[in-house]
């Protein structure tokens, strides 16, 4: 079953799809273990299944549900599938592969001829222990493979919601660790299911990391039972993106609209978690009326049966499939992708080390 971004993209004329494909387009928000491509994951599940014995219920569950495609009736149910893929990915080798399978995925040609769907991308993952590796090897196993894509991939640290303080100054370290020995990590991220977690607990570590030149994207108000308080906690961290921002009260549409902070937009996934009722409802149209940045993102290719190029097609495609706008209009919205990356830190890190160096 092809999802509603492939269907906008295959309703496109010929000419408006080689457009899409050629579109310099940056991914600014897409989740390593919510990215894998399911044949991949078939593979690894397999794998793991010749070492361990049969596949747990859990895996076979999610395996059908992901190849049959989510129907979700809360944004909440879609969490339960992480259990099951963080369990085939919970080795070395399976994250290595992954990891190169997503960047794959993203930035390599899907057939020759064909652009890459992005030329640029930060992806995000949360370091995760497991009985096969400590949250440091599980990132220094995602850096190999992000490093040996050169200037075309960089990584985000993922806090997710449910953690510990403790957990989360771990992850803070590791970030700023790898950050100083000159790996690519250019951010920090806040994620995991919007209802859980106490935000208040994180707020001197959000500054710790700020303080250390990690900028911050955090997921806000992605559900409308997320509170005005969690909402004006995390604004408090001063992100420098956004993600979603489905469900801003008034007090925080002033503060984001005023300090212009970027929202990374992901249509497909909204629409899938059904935090938004249709592509005419969503709020991407108010915000680009506003004239504030804007980033089309996917969120998670592999639950919600998407690429970049599909959630492009959702902004030309003619309504109902589609919004409609003008490929100017595309090309400009395209164009906030690299504008608002957070690479640029990567690059006045390495300067502020070569002056901090050439002092000493
Ligand atoms: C919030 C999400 C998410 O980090 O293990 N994640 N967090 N909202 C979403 N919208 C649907 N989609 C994924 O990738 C998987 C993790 O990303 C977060 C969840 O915490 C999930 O466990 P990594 O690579």
């Amino acid at each position: 079953m092809a999802g509603l971004a492939t269907q906008a993209f295959d309703s496109l004329p010929p000419h408006q799809k080689s457009f899409l494909r050629s579109l310099p387009k940056a991914e600014l928000h897409a989740h390593l273990n919510g990215c894998i491509p399911l044949d991949c994951l078939i593979k690894l599940a397999l794998d793991a299944s010749k070492s361990d014995g049969p596949q747990p219920p859990l895996v076979r569950e999610a395996l059908q549900i992901l190849k049959a495609g989510l129907n979700l009736n809360r944004i909440e149910d879609g969490f339960k599938l992480f259990p099951a893929i963080y369990h085939i990915t919970s080795t070395p080798k399976a994250i290595a592969l992954a990891t190169s399978a997503v960047l794959d995925f993203f930035l390599e040609p899907t057939s020759p001829g064909v652009p890459p769907q992005c030329v640029y991308m930060e992806l995000r993952t949360t370091p995760r222990s497991t009985p096969h590796m400590s949250r440091k090897e599980y990132l220094s196993v995602v850096l190999g493979e992000v490093v040996k894509r050169g200037g075309k991939a960089s990584l985000i640290v993922s806090i997710d919601r449910r953690m510990s303080p403790q957990d989360v100054a771990e992850c803070i370290s590791l970030a700023i660790h790898f950050r100083n020995s000159g790996q690519p990590i250019v951010g920090i991220d806040l994620c995991g299911n919007p209802l859980s977690g106490n935000m208040k607990a994180f707020h001197t570590l959000m500054d710790a990391a700020r303080d250390a030149q990690l900028p911050l994207t955090a997921h806000i108000a992605e559900s409308e039972r997320n509170t005005a308080q969690d909402t004006a906690e995390i604004l408090s961290w001063s992100p420098r993106r956004l993600g979603h921002a489905t469900f801003l009260d008034a007090d925080a549409v002033l503060k984001v609209s005023r300090e212009k902070i970027p929202i990374e937009i992901c249509l497909s996934s909204n629409l899938v978690s059904k935090t938004v009722e249709s592509l005419s409802a969503h709020h991407l149209r108010s915000w680009l009326e506003l004239g504030h940045p804007v980033i089309i993102c996917t969120d998670d290719t592999l639950l919600f049966k998407t690429n970049l190029v599909a959630e492009y097609a959702l902004l030309l495609a003619r309504p109902p499939l589609g919004l409609g706008f003008e490929e100017e209009e595309i090309r400009r919205i395209a164009q906030m992708g690299f504008r608002y990356r957070f690479h640029e830190s990567r690059k006045t890190w390495n300067a502020v080390q070569k002056i901090a160096r050439f002092k000493n």
